[in-house]
């Protein structure tokens, strides 16, 4: 017997090590044996996926008191402590061997390094505790699209959480082989306080080995940070998907009904909180995934799937009118966690959710009332901005029937957007694929926002909305989305989004519903069925087709007054864009393929060709259909 079964069959009882020995691999035997020789958890509970199991998981992150039942049965609330509430990219690194290099635009450490001291910080972590082991599926189950992993983790919630947004798979794993490669999750939630949130955030760290595929998570229970299918499996799988050929992305994926009962499948990359699961969500239309998606090239096929099952999504604004689907979820029997919220009489309460909040009640703070300040004297509010819900997609009516399709499903469209106050229109379409990963995608410019620890509302360059999980060099993968359809018969159309677009007082140009007017005329274009005008940055709707778009979607009169306002091409503020992204490129993304760099020189040139006719704003009623 090697050493490592020796150490197995020593620390497991019985049961539980016949479940492991089942799973006949010795990549994940090595590191439940390694895990537990470094955090020397009490006891290991290997979760089946039985009945039994996940709701013995279930019930443990009740009774371990990291969740508590709201009064909906099946509901529970979670709290993070306090600054642990959001990705967060200091502390997030990539373990760097010394033979390698990675662009400067990525937070690293070197491999042994950070081995040393993220191992250091979960040495013993497990003490007294259970480590739980989950098997589970990226994609859907038997696909060319499957990604196994194994988290371990010391919290019943991050366990419960994987339940509700991923893929259960002990009995995938039980004919697994020695396929070595699997994805390796280990977390620890480190020291808890006596209300069960990780306390010692100053030694958080999320550090990432892609040499082994292993993770590593501590001091920490967001999910963003723990729940390792997350955005760290996203990681791994971007580097994965360089060496095979084909895409993993930060993008929702939703079917959207047209004419003659049709339905066109759309993708789309935002970063966080800027629109991106509220479009997947349209009312009317159905969700696929709201997070993250993988594309293969199939038989020529441009074809898209969910990584996930469910949703982890943001709750600030979910409200009864312009998020029906979510909002019966939430009010309804099932199973739903909900973090970070104000709870009051066994109710959640959130920022934006057209209700009137109580004046006291619990939160992340504790015992929580109008008024009450934190340590540095800064009130706190009662919900975090960045609270959250998780719940299964398959809860939502409107889930889509192909989620679990192994062939995936093929897209008309991918659309790309950020929190741009000043330069872009609120959507528009590129002259072909490669214009629109280069102008759209490459040179995504936006606001950061509450999801991420810091400072908000800061413009920054994010690239497709996938930077900080960008494990490979930035223009390799620009390039590998520039190239990906070169076999494709029908690429999809590249759209432009933007939600944020501000007039000169500062006010929002569209309205909060405004995105469904433009997803359905994506779709319309996806079959030629409309016109577009051309713009220097690509190609905008008519005006026409907005006028029954408006009606037919919103029920709303679209005037004149609107489109020109939202459509008007801000030249001067366009021009600044095209500097700074250029000055991106150049400065950190080293390799940056050519194609950025012309494009980006084309669209200056068509940018003062125009002013040249027209002058600084140019009203869309001034260019020509074409
Ligand atoms: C995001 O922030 O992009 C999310 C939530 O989707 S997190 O799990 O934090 O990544
Ligand atoms: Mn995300």
């Amino acid at each position: 017997m090697s050493n490592v079964n020796k150490l197995l069959k020593q620390k497991l009882t019985a049961e539980n090590y016949d479940r492991l020995m089942a799973v006949n691999n010795a990549k994940i035997h090595e590191f439940v044996a390694d895990a537990i020789e470094l955090t020397s958890p009490e006891t290991v509970f290997v979760c089946t996926d039985s009945d039994e199991d996940i709701s013995h998981v279930r019930e443990m992150s009740i009774k371990n008191g990291e969740e508590s039942p709201l009064e909906t049965p099946g509901h529970t609330y979670h709290f993070d402590g306090i600054n642990d509430q959001g990705r967060d990219r200091e502390i997030t690194k990539y373990l760097v061997p010394k033979t390698e290099t990675l662009s400067k635009a990525l937070n690293q450490i070197g491999r042994e390094e950070g081995l040393a001291e993220v191992r250091g910080l979960m040495k013993d972590s497990m003490k007294g505790r259970t480590m739980i082991l989950r098997f589970l599926m990226l994609g859907p189950r038997d696909s060319v699209f499957s990604s196994p992993c194994i988290q371990a983790t010391d919290s019943w919630y991050v366990a419960h959480s994987e339940d509700l947004l991923y893929r259960t798979a002990y009995e995938q794993f039980c004919k697994i082989g020695s396929d070595d490669n699997v994805f390796c999750f280990l977390h620890s939630a480190g020291e808890m306080s006596d209300d069960m949130v990780s306390v010692d955030v100053e030694n958080k760290r999320v550090y990432m080995d892609y040499t082994t595929d292993t993770m590593y998570s501590v001091n920490t229970q967001y999910g963003g940070n723990t729940m390792g299918l997350k955005k760290l499996a996203l990681r791994l799988t971007i580097r994965r998907a360089d060496r095979e050929g084909w895409l993993a992305e930060h993008m929702f994926i939703s079917g959207v009904h047209g004419p003659g009962g049709r339905k066109t499948y759309l993708a789309g990359a935002f970063p966080s909180a800027c629109g991106r699961t509220s479009t997947a969500m349209l009312p009317g239309e159905t969700i696929l995934g709201d997070d993250i998606a993988y594309f293969r090239n199939i038989d020529g096929e441009f074809r898209a799937v969910n990584t996930e099952a469910g949703i982890f999504g943001i709750i600030q604004n979910v409200n009864a009118k312009d998020d029906p689907n979510i909002w019966d979820v939430l009010h309804n029997p099932g199973e739903v966690i909900i973090s970070n919220i104000l709870v009051s009489d066994k109710k959640p309460y959130w920022l934006g959710m057209g209700e009137d909040i109580p004046d006291k009640g619990v939160n992340f703070s504790g015992e929580w009332f109008k008024g009450k300040k934190d340590a540095k004297g800064k009130e706190i509010p009662p919900a975090h901005k960045n609270a959250r819900y998780a719940v299964a997609l398959k809860a939502l009516a409107n889930c889509d029937p192909e989620l679990d399709n192994p062939e995936g499903v093929v897209l008309g469209g991918v659309m790309y957007g950020g929190r741009d106050p000043k330069a872009s229109v609120p959507v528009q379409q590129s002259f072909n694929w490669a214009h629109g990963i280069v102008l759209y995608g490459a040179s995504l410019e936006t606001e950061t926002t509450f999801a991420i620890i810091g400072e908000e509302g800061v413009m920054e360059i994010n690239l497709m909305s996938i930077q900080d999980f960008l494990a490979i060099p930035l223009g390799k993968y620009i390039q590998n989305n520039v190239d990906f359809v070169n076999d494709i018969k029908k690429p999809p159309l590249v759209f432009g989004v933007n939600y944020f677009l501000r007039d000169k007082e500062g006010k929002f140009v569209n309205g909060v519903r405004d995105k469904h007017v433009w997803v359905k005329w994506m779709e319309l274009r996806v079959h030629s069925d409309v016109d577009a005008i051309t713009c220097p940055t690509g190609q905008i709707p008519c005006y026409e087709d907005l006028v029954k778009l408006f009606k037919q979607v919103l029920d709303k009169e679209y005037t004149k007054e609107d489109y020109i306002k939202q459509f008007t091409i801000r030249v001067p503020e366009n021009l600044a864009k095209i500097g700074r992204v250029e000055k991106y490129h150049k400065e950190n993304v080293p390799g940056s393929p050519q194609i950025v760099y012309d494009t980006l020189e084309d669209t200056r040139e068509r940018l003062n060709d125009l002013r040249e006719q027209h002058g600084d704003y140019v009203s869309p009623f001034d260019l020509t259909t074409g």
